[in-house]
């Protein structure tokens, strides 16, 4: 028991004084296989059962004591160390900051925030829903009759027929979300629905896959004039001149009635074109009074609620606003064209709107 307590305290001193190196080294001397400590313990098995039981308990101790002193030492080594090298080093301040990746924004999200930036301070909310629908949100409730021609397989991306023996299908417009909305909330509702939608069409001025915002309101004595009044400071807003001539040309849609196409005043001269006044027009909504059968597929009484509705295609409002030329070139993921066309991050309006605040 002499020479054990002799070994402790020589083991100890050691690893007080070792550095990181020296006491691995320790470690495998001690505790390793073939270690001091682990021969100790072979040696056990010699002993007479009274001595061996204290002398096991003397050994467990030694090698208790001799681990907790490793494993001090190396967390002292290794804090000192990080104190070391961070009191030795200096961060200089002046040193101009790396050039970051500089990424643009795609002008069709920063048509998206536009327009949505434009309803949110008229007090709408923007909402979303999938873009998967089945026939009842994205047809029937909208009023649209079983022999309309956008119903046929040729104009609308189906999914094959599931087990109930229903065919899902991709939106054909965002006009399910306005659907969804009015049947868990109750009006007043007023709402902006940005998000893709699809058509089986494919040409210079259509994509399979474009964009839309729309938007419905819905409250008591909801009239026509708000629908004008609402769309016109739009147009002006969108496009940024305040007296933009706009123009509502009556139309028909099976969801609204009446119906109107709108139309903004330009001007066209070998130039190009340009929005504002002038002996041109240029359609760039729909809208109309929410048919009162839509209502009522949605559960709201028509007598005591009326609203109104719109969309937009945004690569349409995107391609006069922005001067871009060809529809295609929006879905070619071409970067010298985004880095051309595109918008650096700090001037979505949301964003610079969150900065001002
Ligand atoms: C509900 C009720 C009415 C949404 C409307 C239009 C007119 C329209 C087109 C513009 C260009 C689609 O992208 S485009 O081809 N949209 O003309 N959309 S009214 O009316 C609704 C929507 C939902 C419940």
């Amino acid at each position: 028991m002499d020479d054990l307590e002799q070994l402790r305290s020589d083991l100890l001193t050691r690893i007080e004084s070792a550095d990181l190196d020296a006491l691995e080294g320790l470690r495998v001397e001690t505790l390793g296989r073939r270690g001091r400590v682990t021969a100790l313990m072979k040696e056990l098995g010699a002993l007479a059962p009274e001595q061996r039981r204290d002398a096991g308990r003397a050994l467990n101790a030694l090698k208790t004591a001799v681990t907790d002193a490793i494993d001090a030492r190396r967390a002292a080594l290794e804090t000192g160390a990080l104190d070391a090298r961070l009191s030795g080093e200096t961060i200089d301040v002046s040193l101009p900051p790396r050039p970051e990746p500089d990424g643009r924004v795609h002008p069709i999200s920063q048509a998206i925030e536009e327009i949505v930036a434009i309803f949110c301070q008229m007090g709408f909310t923007v909402a979303e829903g999938p873009d998967i629908e089945d026939d009842f949100h994205n047809f029937t409730a909208l009023n649209i009759p079983p022999e309309h021609p956008a119903r046929q397989d040729h104009d609308t991306f189906y999914f094959e027929e599931g087990e109930d023996g229903e065919r899902l299908l991709l939106r054909t417009h965002t006009s399910p979300v306005q659907i969804r909305t009015m049947l868990v909330q109750e009006p007043p509702i007023r709402i902006v629905v940005p998000g893709r939608t699809y058509r089986a069409d494919h040409d210079a001025t259509h994509s399979p896959m474009f964009h839309q915002v729309e938007g419905l309101v819905i409250d008591e004595e909801t009239h026509m004039g708000h629908l004008k009044g609402c769309l016109i400071e739009f147009c002006r807003a969108f496009f940024g001149v305040d007296d933009l001539p706009v123009r509502f040309r009556p139309s028909f849609f099976p969801f609204t009635e009446p119906s109107a196409e709108v139309d903004i005043g330009c001007s066209r001269s070998a130039d190009g074109l340009t929005i504002g006044a002038g002996d041109g027009w240029l359609e760039i909504l729909g809208s109309g009074m929410v048919h009162p059968k839509v209502l009522e597929n949605c559960n709201i009484d028509p007598s005591r609620y009326q609203g109104f509705a719109f969309g937009m295609g945004v690569e349409r409002v995107a391609m006069l606003k922005y001067g871009i030329p060809d529809l295609r070139t929006f879905f070619d993921s071409d970067l010298r064209w985004l880095r051309h066309y595109g918008f650096p991050a700090l001037d979505m309006p949301n964003v610079a709107a969150g900065f001002a605040r």
